[in-house]
């Protein structure tokens, strides 16, 4: 079955996207788009084989020749389009943030369960990654023993025009949220944010780096090295501690080169570079389940527990104290 693919906001993302289902992946055609840039919509369908253009994501929504959805448009807007779709029974690809408020993502989760199937995947494509794959298979093989610290460092080179001083949490830390949760299996209980001196190069009010350190449940301690105006590079590590061993996340790239007495390798310029492949395994495995009828990916309920823990790292951060996290019940329809 080929699914027919609506494709809500252009930009960065969602042009790579398209480019993915149009050129990369099998069994898409992207037949629809739209973005409040009208000329960039237009530009970016003509690119996909003359997908038609839609004056808002509600039309698109509604248009019988889409079988899925991709939002893809900025954070605060995911919500209104995700419970369009759910509205109109079609499977949704969002990106992260599921939601912006932890009020709306449990919009989306009553809207999904009422609805009685899961429709609904998030965008934490580290999920998918090679690396983090084979840091999961070894805590599952029990090789390291029980795990007891996990150190994520996420650095970015630089941040865009628009990027807050929330950001550092909700945009950029969200995804280490996720991954710890996913690897440990467990949820987070409790952030605090520690701050180091401020990076020369932070712009306007950005506390640039800063450490986030997450409490699971189960008394793992988590810290998130996020620094985000590096310069050198996208760097994205990560260990975990057991009982008995250590494993880390490779840190050699592709291939490593030694001559005139240094060894090197590179690090990625962004994300797209760093992340390239992990956006195409997590988009074919979300065109199979579609096709399939299921949905089986990181689901509602990871972006509203992203949510609920970016919030208390946002209130860490602003009020200097550890913040406890509260979740509402999981729903039957999200148990593993
Ligand atoms: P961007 O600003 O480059 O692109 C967003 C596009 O959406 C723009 O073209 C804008 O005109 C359009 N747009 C905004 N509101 C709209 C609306 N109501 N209807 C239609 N179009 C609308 O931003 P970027 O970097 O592409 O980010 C988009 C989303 O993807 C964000 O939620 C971001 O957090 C997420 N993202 C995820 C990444 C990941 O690693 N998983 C990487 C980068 C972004
Ligand atoms: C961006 O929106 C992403 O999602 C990237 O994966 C992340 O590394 C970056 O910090 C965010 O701004």
């Amino acid at each position: 079955m080929t699914v027919r693919v609506g494709v809500i906001g252009v930009g960065m993302i969602g042009e790579d996207h398209v480019r993915r289902l149009t050129q990369v992946l099998s069994g898409a055609r992207v037949v629809a788009v739209t973005d409040v840039d009208a000329d960039r919509a237009a530009a970016v369908a003509a690119r996909a084989g003359g997908a038609r253009v839609h004056a808002d994501g509600r039309s698109l929504v509604g248009d019988d020749e889409v079988d899925a959805v991709l939002v893809t448009s900025w954070g605060p807007t995911h919500a209104e389009y995700v419970l369009a779709c759910l509205a109109a029974g079609k499977p949704v690809f969002c990106e992260k943030p599921l939601a912006t408020t932890q009020e709306d993502c449990l919009r989306i989760i009553e809207a999904e369960v009422a609805g009685g199937r899961r429709l609904v995947q998030v965008g934490f494509m580290r999920r998918y990654d090679s690396a983090y794959r084979a840091l999961k298979a070894v805590l599952a093989e029990g090789t390291i023993g029980p795990p007891t610290m996990f150190h994520s460092a996420h650095r970015n080179p630089s941040v865009p025009s628009y990027y807050t001083a929330d950001s550092a949490i909700t945009d950029t830390a969200v995804h280490d949220i996720d991954i710890s949760r996913w690897l440990l299996d467990d949820e987070i209980a409790a952030a605090t944010v520690l701050k180091p001196r401020r990076s020369s190069r932070a712009p306007g009010d950005l506390q640039d780096p800063l450490v986030l350190l997450l409490e699971t449940s189960g008394g793992v301690l988590v810290d998130v090295e996020i620094a985000v105006t590096i310069g050198y590079g996208y760097d994205i590590r990560g260990e975990v501690v057991g009982e008995t061993g250590a494993a880390a996340l490779g840190d050699g790239g592709e291939v490593v080169v030694r001559a005139a007495a240094v060894r090197s390798s590179r690090v990625p310029a962004d994300w797209r570079e760093r992340f390239i492949r992990a956006y195409d395994v997590e988009l074919q495995e979300w065109l199979d389940a579609v096709a399939a009828g299921s949905c089986t990916g990181p689901s509602s309920w990871d972006g509203y527990a992203a949510t609920a823990v970016a919030d208390a790292g946002l209130a860490a951060l602003h009020t200097g104290s550890r913040t406890a996290v509260s979740l509402v019940d999981r729903p039957d329809l999200y148990d593993k």
